[in-house]
């Protein structure tokens, strides 16, 4: 059966430039905060903005208006460039919030997955029972707002395959996500369903290095890498917008790449 996703064939660099060009940086906002009028801004969000505290507000708007634009832009049928084995990035590097030496250890056996929200089956699920479940793996390129991009392969279960096997409501808008180390994210349900999406337990072959965020990550080649929780904890679906970590902080919702 002939392949029923268009590939994207963007030359790396390309796609970096593409990436920044689309965020929310603190340095943009700054340069709207300068050129835009506040009676604009105020039009703009139809936020009243009589003091920072507004500013922040009506600038976190903007940023949504973008994030609206941006999965309108979305194109769940558009697969990310993958890789061969050759081109993958050794050493993979390592981001967090936090230095390597802080992060997070998780017990394996003592491990379970909570998954609530919009679910029919709320059981939380031990490691064995995912690794049980069909794995698939993909070599493709993470980038990061810090300026860099590195290509690893991820193995682990299909996002969209699991998200049925606990009967969550697809039409619900959010997908999000708690992690051990106190980071959380959260994401669009189209993105959650496409097909590069995986809930990923493995790394280059090995089960997932805690540096990397055992014992799941979220990996999407379809969005820039804070989007992309490691040490998930707990998986919820909501029509209440999540936000996250960074979201929280100024950057972009949507953040794809
Ligand atoms: N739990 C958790 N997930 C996280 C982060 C984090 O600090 N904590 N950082 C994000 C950012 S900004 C990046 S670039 C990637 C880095 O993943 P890596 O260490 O596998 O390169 O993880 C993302 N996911
Ligand atoms: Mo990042």
């Amino acid at each position: 059966m002939p392949n029923p996703y268009r590939r994207i064939a963007l030359d790396g660099e390309a796609v970096v430039k593409e990436a920044l060009r689309r965020l929310d940086q603190p340095a943009r906002r700054a340069f709207l905060r300068r050129s835009l009028t506040l009676g604009g801004l105020s039009l703009l969000t139809g936020c009243a903005i009589v003091d920072e505290e507004s500013v922040e507000r009506a600038l976190m708007k903007v940023s949504r208006l973008n994030d609206k634009v941006q999965a309108w832009l979305f194109d769940p049928t558009l697969l990310a460039p993958t890789y061969p084995e050759s081109m993958i990035t050794r050493p993979f590097p390592f981001n967090a919030y936090y230095k390597v030496d802080e992060v997070p250890e998780v017990d394996a056996s003592e491990f379970r997955l909570e998954v609530g929200g919009l679910v029919a089956d709320r059981h939380a699920w031990a490691l064995e029972e995912l690794r049980a479940l069909p794995q698939t793996d993909q070599i493709t390129r993470h980038i990061c707002v810090e300026g860099w991009s590195a290509i690893g392969k991820w193995g682990g279960v299909n996002f969209g395959t699991f998200l049925r096997r606990v009967g969550a409501d697809l039409s619900a808008r959010y997908v999000g996500f708690q992690c051990a180390d106190d980071y959380s994210t959260s994401i669009d349900m189209p993105t959650a369903l496409h097909p590069q999406t995986l809930l990923a337990l493995s790394f280059d072959g090995e089960p997932l290095p805690p540096r990397y965020g055992f014992p799941m990550k979220l990996r999407m080649p379809t969005k820039l890498g804070y989007k992309n929780p490691k040490h998930i904890e707990a998986i919820f679906v909501t029509n209440t917008y999540p936000g996250g970590y960074w979201e929280d902080q100024g950057y972009n919702w949507f953040g794809g790449s």
